[in-house]
């Protein structure tokens, strides 16, 4: 039993499916994984029985718009990423006890089942309803084959099922001019026979299990959604779509008919445990004993605890979630993750740049999680992070205790030689117990942040307790104090390898072994008898080494290619200026000339300095184009336009009679206006 729940007796941990798209970055990480994982990695120190559950999510027209766009099968796509997320998780040590996928027979005969027996039972609604369909490319277009403008908030990005800016969700009806994806013409309305779930039906129950029974427990964010979605009324929803790519809906008349993607993905977590524990699978699922809870970013909170719950409490045999700890989202140096704008760290990719520092990067997602709102991941506070807080309080207290342990012990633990003991050591030993049950009690709540703010103060008065028992010094005057100080610094260690596994496994198994600590969990914690006198410990290993400034600033630099370029493909011309009057226009002198001498103006090193022939005589003018023209001499001959009537100024010294008239490209690169044939200089240009 835990510190705050009573009478749950094994627990359902499920993580949101991955959509098999793309691979996975630090926001699901941060977002989901991380958490979901120091929540099972504790449940099972604290002797818990845990089904940590994750998956990739292989359906949804993302995917199927993927594989067209790359002129493959959406089996294709997915098996590519499945293997590239499933490895990620594994490389980061998220600890499922199962991770397969929503494509495996055992899923769709599971998802095929749990509609069937709703179908049979009456629980849907079959309605006849007018969807959009393309009639170039043939089909009906489901949610994100379609896209328009949000009538919430302007977005004219929508997609047919959601609004990604504003987060509302949508039908593809909704939308203000709709524009098919496959085709991008203008869809028509056809008529065809869906299966809805009348959640409308559901709004009572709804109101009364998560408004009134979960008002206290539920985030306030995940209660915040689902209030306003209750409160704006529930609408049927169609759990059946016309494509052919999902599990097929199990019913005579379906032809070209699968079920929503939605309705599927959360029957993977089912199908799932029935993968890993066989016939043994209900007791997960349908035990009033057992804990069940959903980690996932805060847009698939409708999902969950609406949606789904709706499902299972129709089927009827299933537990209900006894909470949904949703997050918010992480941005990255300032910008929103963008998958299409490559605006992420990769997993995989972080992995080729950091090797062995997954902890690193799962401590610093874990100290800045999106708990309560929107947060920024930065490179900077990465690199900080790692150097002021893991090496220099964690890593730096370790291995002080360890080398000196060897210096002055010979790598076996001293005695704890209480009867020395002072103030200082009471001290350390009371508060020492009561970490385990203050950090139990943060993950129970799902405050992880705090949770690993809390640990670092472990490693705190580590250092603390070391510094002020200076056992360096204590050694040439009294070594029972000597072993006294590094017998409880020791035993500090082996609680903080303890507790920082759930957040920080590799850290922990190192630090375990150093220690040769054996299985001792959680419940064993916040005692100073963990290490036996006498016994041997290994060589100390550094447990995080420093990042030095190369090393983050090729990520920034990487970052700052990445946004340049994304710069470049969404640019669009600038917006044409207010109308004027044909006489206006012509009260400008635009004429041609031809460049007699160029040469860059002394001391100024944007400006170039042109003598050109006007059919006048000659006139001097001053232009700011040398960044883009680095061989003046170059421009000897050419004509160039330019504005023969502005009155003359000087610019560092030289006196500029006009204007050359030049274009500037997307990447702000100025280029030369000349007639495309020669011209006698001095003509008017209009
Ligand atoms: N694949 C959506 C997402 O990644 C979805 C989660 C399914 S959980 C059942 O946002
Ligand atoms: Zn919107």
């Amino acid at each position: 039993m835990t510190y705050t729940e009573k009478g749950a007796k094994r627990y359902t941990v499920t993580s949101a499916l991955p959509y098999a798209n793309g691979p996975v970055h630090i926001g699901h990480l941060a977002g989901v994984y991380v958490p979901a994982d120091v929540y099972a990695r504790y449940l099972r120190s604290a002797g818990e029985e845990v089904l940590f559950i994750g998956g990739s999510d292989e359906h949804g027209v993302p995917i199927t718009i993927k594989a067209r766009r790359e002129g493959c099968t959406p089996q294709d796509i997915v098996d590519r990423y499945h293997a590239i997320i499933r490895d990620s998780f594994k490389e980061f040590g998220i600890s499922f006890d199962v991770y397969s996928r929503t494509s495996s027979k055992e899923h769709h005969e599971t998802a095929a089942a749990f509609f069937k027996k709703l179908y049979e039972e009456g629980k849907f609604v079959e309605k006849v309803s007018q969807q959009y369909y393309d009639e170039e490319a043939h089909q009906f277009l489901a949610d994100r084959y379609i896209t328009g403008t949000c009538p919430h908030c302007g977005n004219e990005h929508a997609y047919g099922d959601q609004c990604e800016a504003c987060g509302t969700s949508l039908n593809a009806t909704d939308l203000i001019n709709p524009k098919s994806m496959l085709s991008g013409a203008k869809p028509v309305l056809k008529e065809t026979k869906h299966w809805f779930l009348p959640l409308d039906k559901d709004e009572e129950w709804l109101r009364q299990w998560i408004l009134e029974r979960h008002r206290d427990d539920w985030k306030s964010n995940v209660y915040g959604q689902c209030k306003s979605w209750i409160d704006a009324g529930l609408q049927p929803r169609a759990v059946t779509r016309d494509l052919d790519w999902g599990v097929k809906v199990p019913v005579e008349g379906a032809d070209g008919k699968v079920l929503y993607v939605w309705f599927d993905a959360p029957i993977g977590y089912i199908s799932f445990t029935k993968q890993a524990c066989g016939a043994d699978w209900e007791k997960w699922w349908k035990s009033d004993d057992t804990k069940l809870v959903h980690f996932i970013g805060k847009d698939n909170i409708v999902f969950h605890c609406i949606i789904f719950p709706a499902m299972l409490k129709a089927e009827g045999s299933f537990i209900l979630p006894a909470n949904v700890p949703a997050n918010e989202f992480l941005n990255l140096e300032g910008n929103k993750i963008s998958t299409s704008r490559n605006w992420a760290v990769w997993l995989h990719e972080y992995l080729k740049d950091f090797p062995g520092k997954q902890d690193v990067l799962r401590y610093t997602l874990c100290s800045n999680a999106p708990e309560t709102k929107d947060n920024d991941f930065t490179w900077k506070d990465f690199q900080l992070k790692n150097n002021s807080e893991l090496v220099a309080i964690l890593g730096n207290f370790v291995n002080r205790t360890l080398v000196l342990t060897h210096k002055f012990f010979e790598g076996r633990v001293p005695a704890a030689n209480e009867d020395c003991w002072t103030a200082t050591e009471r001290e350390a030993v009371s508060e020492l117990s009561g970490y385990p049950e203050r950090i139990g009690r943060s993950i129970e709540t799902y405050r992880f942040r705090e949770a690993l703010s809390e640990l670092m103060n472990l490693a705190r008065l580590g250092n603390k307790y070391l510094t002020e028992t200076e056992p360096w010094k204590l050694v040439k005057t009294d070594m029972g104090r000597t072993a006294a100080s590094l017998n409880l610094s020791l035993q500090i260690c082996a609680n903080l390898a303890i507790l920082c596994e759930p957040f920080m496994p590799f850290t922990a198994e190192k630090l375990r072994r150093m220690l040769n600590l054996g299985v001792k969990g959680w419940r064993e914690a916040g005692v100073a008898t963990l290490m036996a006198e006498g016994a041997v410990i290994n060589s100390p290993e550094l447990l995080f080494e420093k990042i030095e400034d190369d090393a983050i600033d090729a990520q920034i630099q990487r970052l700052e290619q990445i946004k340049q370029q994304n710069e470049l493909e969404s640019w669009r011309p600038s917006a044409v200026k207010e109308e004027v009057a044909f006489d206006d226009f012509g009260k400008v002198d635009i004429r041609v000339g031809t460049v007699v001498e160029c040469s860059k103006v002394p001391k100024a090193d944007k400006l170039l300095q042109f003598k050109i022939d006007d059919g006048m005589g000659m006139r001097t003018i001053v232009s700011g184009i040398a960044k883009y023209y680095p061989d003046p001499q170059a421009l000897v001959g050419k004509q160039v336009c330019f504005i023969a009537n502005f009155a003359p100024r000087k610019l560092k010294g030289v006196e500029s009679q006009g204007m050359i008239l030049s274009a500037e490209d997307r990447d702000g690169r100025l280029v030369l206006l000349s007639p495309s044939q020669m011209v006698t200089p001095g003509c008017s240009v209009g």
